[in-house]
């Protein structure tokens, strides 16, 4: 039988009791919800009095920047070094795995001392923790809603962060994990103050010419596979002729994915180089038959069955009238 949900709240608070400072893990090029779940515990935290620092690989997108404590997220590695901070306990945010996370490294150092809290909504999760809250929801933050609501603390800062990850994972209220659930937690959150309207616009709207441009060059090479994959790429040169940012990426699968599906196309695939020197690939459906982590497993990546990813190495070019992957090295 699964572990009763209070149960595993339970678990949860205890470790954070037990802990002298906590690690607070955003996964790598940080979301709403990775960045929203994190900073929410980052402020019930500072409620209580535990200290704790907020890690990410990446730096947060400008987009993000309204967050309240945004300026706590740091990407400096020396933080994970233990005469910085005799940190006990490491809580992870919505990362299918450590190496997704970005943080692998880091944790793997300093296993023999610390625990893990991994608390994330999707599918595809390794049950990497100690104590593991992972659960089908639309969001980590819709999660992490009902955990901090257990112990009744929530406050405004808390509920904007939360909003800001459901909804981003949701796409506005719009997308197939948006459920009779996360429009009750978005109704509680909006009885904390937090202003909906702006947040949407924040992160879902506000973006710079140079993006649409970008984008533009995605939809000019649409092309529709027998399989009914709608595909499209983006390159670096792409990305650097619109003088956009690699974040500029992000939005255009979830917008292709407003493809009718009723016909042939299925799903939706965006392979872009990203500036790792790898291929990522974007995948979303909302055909009912179609789940895209399958697909995305088979790379290596995982995700939701309407909304997956994975990466390989190597470089996208044009040759023979259709955009190849240079073959994998060894
Ligand atoms: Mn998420």
């Amino acid at each position: 039988m699964p572990p009763n949900i209070n149960d595993i709240y339970k678990s949860i608070f205890a470790e954070i009791d037990r802990a002298q400072h906590v690690m607070l893990c955003m996964h790598r090029k940080p979301d709403g919800d990775t960045a929203g779940s994190t900073l929410a515990m980052s402020h019930y935290l500072d409620s209580i009095g535990r200290s704790n620092t907020v890690f990410c690989i990446d730096a947060l997108p400008h987009s993000l920047q309204f967050l309240p404590g945004y300026q706590k997220v740091t990407s400096d590695p020396h933080v994970w070094d233990p005469q910085h901070a005799a940190f006990d306990l490491v809580i992870v945010f919505d990362s299918g795995d450590l190496h997704y996370n970005g943080a692998e490294p880091y944790v793997s150092a300093n296993r023999g001392h610390i625990r893990i809290v991994n608390i994330d909504h999707h599918i595809t999760n390794t049950h990497f923790g100690d104590v593991n809250l992972v659960l089908p929801a639309s969001s980590t933050c819709e999660i992490v809603h009902g955990l901090l609501e257990s112990v009744h603390g929530l406050n405004r800062e808390i509920a904007t962060c939360l909003m800001t990850g459901l909804i981003t994972d949701t796409g506005g209220f719009t997308n197939l994990a948006t459920s009779a659930s996360s429009i009750d937690t978005a109704s509680h959150l909006l009885q904390k103050g937090v202003n909906l309207h702006s947040i949407t616009k924040q992160t879902l709207q506000n973006r710079s010419v140079a993006t649409l441009r970008l984008w533009g060059r995605a939809l000019e090479r649409l092309s529709t596979h027998s399989s009914g994959l709608i595909t499209t790429v983006i390159t670096q040169k792409d990305i650097a002729e619109c003088g956009a940012s690699d974040v500029a990426v992000e939005g255009v699968a979830n917008f292709l994915n407003t493809l009718d599906h009723t016909g042939l196309a299925k799903g939706v695939l965006v392979l872009s180089e990203s500036q790792y020197g790898v291929v990522k690939g974007s995948l979303r459906s909302t055909h009912p038959l179609i789940d895209v982590s399958k697909l995305a497993t088979l790379f290596g990546g995982g995700g939701h069955k309407k909304a997956a990813g994975f990466s390989v190495a190597g470089h996208l070019f044009y040759e023979n009238g259709q955009w190849q992957i240079t073959p994998l090295t060894a």
